[in-house]
């Protein structure tokens, strides 16, 4: 495998210094080859930690111990020297302590196992809104999923330069390898010893023990997420945990969307729909992060930090996300799904009968007897973004794109309806922050209970979240005009029987175009207590079944629910103390009296 040597000292040093601390056998410096991928991904397959799919070229499958299924958010912390600035949403250890713990379990903890250093950028290398990180992995299956996530190589070290900085992200699975020990397919450490950590003040992130997703590929959550909002709320930016579409009308007006929804919430459906709308069509340029600049011309431009899609395999099929389905086809990373009898993927919700046999994510026999599912329901799959049928030819344009819709929803079985705009940005900051999902399988804890989520931001602001409130007013002001139209939208209702009442999927596009309608002043919308939904006949309902007492109830705003909600929210609000901006509360006080 190529190696060269670094001309940045600090990088040097640091790397000096992590490789006396964790011991490990050898080190290898990434230089993002295919060959380094190929080389990695064959001894992987060799020992027994992947599986080569005969019916996928160059794919692989992985099976995690099943303590190690999705990230653990009571593990991982924002570590600041003063515990209010983590605030009340986040759980807090004093720095020092923190690296005292971890310290001890970092040392000697890559004996026995090859030490990678993987540069990487989040966003295109020659955008002015890209951050260089460095993780440093003892994982070769994070090594290969931060190839397709990321931009690896020599090319960010050519960047970095010798004075250039970046962002330290340490990794260890936790798990060295004594002589003569015999290694397990994916070695990790017990919950306890799980620690995701950040150190908002140094740009520093060390994550132990685990080797799943969001907890081990620090580009994603930890960086582009926890350490860049905090950096982006010091620089007048935004990062946010969502996902970026243009949509393009049959004129050819073009529309750029950003949409939060909390982890499992079909982001990844609704950042490659297909419109069933004639004469519309939608481009894909990120499924799970934004990084959003006021631009010269004073628009909100945003680019998507990273190359790849790590997406919930199960109820991914052609019905609900062809162009996912199509971005699968080679060169992707299966984890913890089925594995077929002929050598292929499977899990629930795909496409076409359930196969008579399969070896489920535990690596046992599984039928349709067998009462557990036969892949995780956190089982994911990394694809390459540029395998996406339906990629925006834009999705790396340095400068990125201007956003014209922000909207943000979650699962709601109940009370909010399937859209609403906000009144105006200070109503559609507070339309964020009281946004609220049932939980899913995407995070280790309960399924199906209701939590705010503000801004989909829950597990990933790295900072106070009264803090992060003021920031988006912040920014309100200064977009003044040119900022963004907010929406609120919920695919998820269900009428009293349990019935979802919304079709979803490609049929989100009728609520879309409905939106691009009021940006640009075509349709006026009804005002409700709690903000602005279509007027009757103004949803494009061409060809879709769902009936008339459906989209009633759809649309319906019970101002008693509401009332619920206000004292839900208000409790809610309580644990920010001064911290909640008062323009917040104002919003509150004002839903309030049309409620009443
Ligand atoms: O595991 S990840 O954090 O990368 C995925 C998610 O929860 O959205
Ligand atoms: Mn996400």
């Amino acid at each position: 495998m190529a190696n060269y040597a670094s001309r940045n000292d600090k990088l040097n040093k640091w790397v000096q210094e992590i490789a006396e601390l964790c011991s490990p056998e050898c080190i290898h410096w990434c230089d993002g080859s295919e060959e380094e991928y190929n080389q990695l991904m064959s001894h992987m397959v060799k020992n027994g930690n992947a599986i080569a799919l005969e019916k996928r070229p160059n794919s692989f499958l992985f099976r995690s111990d099943p303590s190690d299924v999705a990230r653990v958010e009571k593990r991982t912390y924002i570590s600041t020297s003063i515990e209010i600035e983590a605030g009340p949403t986040n759980n807090w250890i004093n720095p020092d302590e923190l690296k005292n713990t971890m310290r001890k379990l970092y040392k000697g903890c890559m004996r026995g196992r090859t030490l990678y250093v993987i540069p990487f950028s989040m966003g295109p290398i020659d955008s002015p809104m890209s951050k260089i990180g460095i993780e440093i992995t003892d994982s070769p299956y994070v090594v290969c999923n931060m190839h397709i996530m990321t931009r690896v190589g020599e090319k960010v070290i050519k960047k970095l330069g010798g004075k250039g900085d970046f962002i330290p992200c340490l990794h260890s699975i936790g798990a060295p390898l004594e002589k003569g020990q015999k290694d397990v397919s994916w070695p990790c450490a017990e919950m306890e010893k799980k620690y995701i950590s950040h150190f908002p003040e140094e740009n520093l992130i060390w994550s132990y023990g685990s080797g799943y997703g969001g907890n081990a590929l620090l580009g994603k959550k930890c960086l582009a997420l926890r350490i860049a909002s905090n950096i982006a709320r010091r620089e007048g930016w935004m990062a946010e945990h969502m996902l970026i579409l243009r949509l393009t009308n049959p004129k050819g007006r073009q529309y750029h969307i950003a949409a939060a929804f909390p982890s499992a919430c079909g982001k990844t459906n609704l950042a490659m729909l297909v419109p069933t709308i004639p004469g519309w069509k939608c481009e894909c340029i990120g499924d799970d992060i934004a990084w959003m600049k006021i631009a010269p011309d004073g628009r909100l431009n945003a680019i998507n930090p990273e190359t790849g899609f790590f997406g919930v395999a199960p109820g991914t099929s052609y019905d609900s996300n062809p162009m996912a389905m199509d971005s699968l086809k080679e060169n992707c990373i299966f984890t913890n799904c089925a594995l077929t009898d002929d050598g292929d993927v499977w899990w629930e919700g795909m496409d076409g009968d359930a196969p008579e046999h399969a070896i489920d994510w535990k690596n046992r026999d599984w039928d349709l007897t067998v009462s557990d599912t036969a892949a995780h329901p956190n089982a994911r799959f990394t694809a390459p973004a540029r395998q996406c049928p339906v990629i925006c030819e834009d999705w790396e344009k340095p400068e990125g794109v201007p956003i014209d819709i922000f909207i943000f929803g979650g699962r709601r079985a109940s009370v909010v309806p399937l859209v609403h705009e906000a009144y105006n940005w200070d109503h559609g900051v507070f339309l964020g922050a009281t946004a609220a999902s049932e939980t899913t399988a995407a995070n280790i804890g309960s399924v199906g209970m209701l939590r705010r989520d503000p801004f989909a931001m829950k597990p990933f602001c790295g900072y106070n979240m009264g803090d992060y409130f003021k920031h988006w007013l912040n920014m309100g002001d200064k977009l003044g005009t040119k900022a963004p139209r907010i929406f609120y939208v919920n695919w998820f209702r269900k009428d009293a029987n349990g019935r979802w009442l919304w079709p979803g999927y490609g049929e989100n596009s009728r609520v879309l175009t409905w939106m691009c309608q009021r940006v640009d002043g075509e349709i006026g919308a009804d005002e409700t207590p709690i903000g602005l939904i279509p007027k009757s006949g103004d949803l494009n309902l061409d060809g879709l079944s769902t009936d008339e007492e459906d989209m009633k109830e759809l649309l319906n705003v019970d101002t008693n629910a509401w009332k619920a909600e206000i004292s839900e929210i208000e409790k809610y609000f309580t644990q920010f103390g001064d911290r909640l901006p008062g323009r917040i509360k104002q919003q509150l006080e004002a839903l309030k009296k049309r409620l009443s």
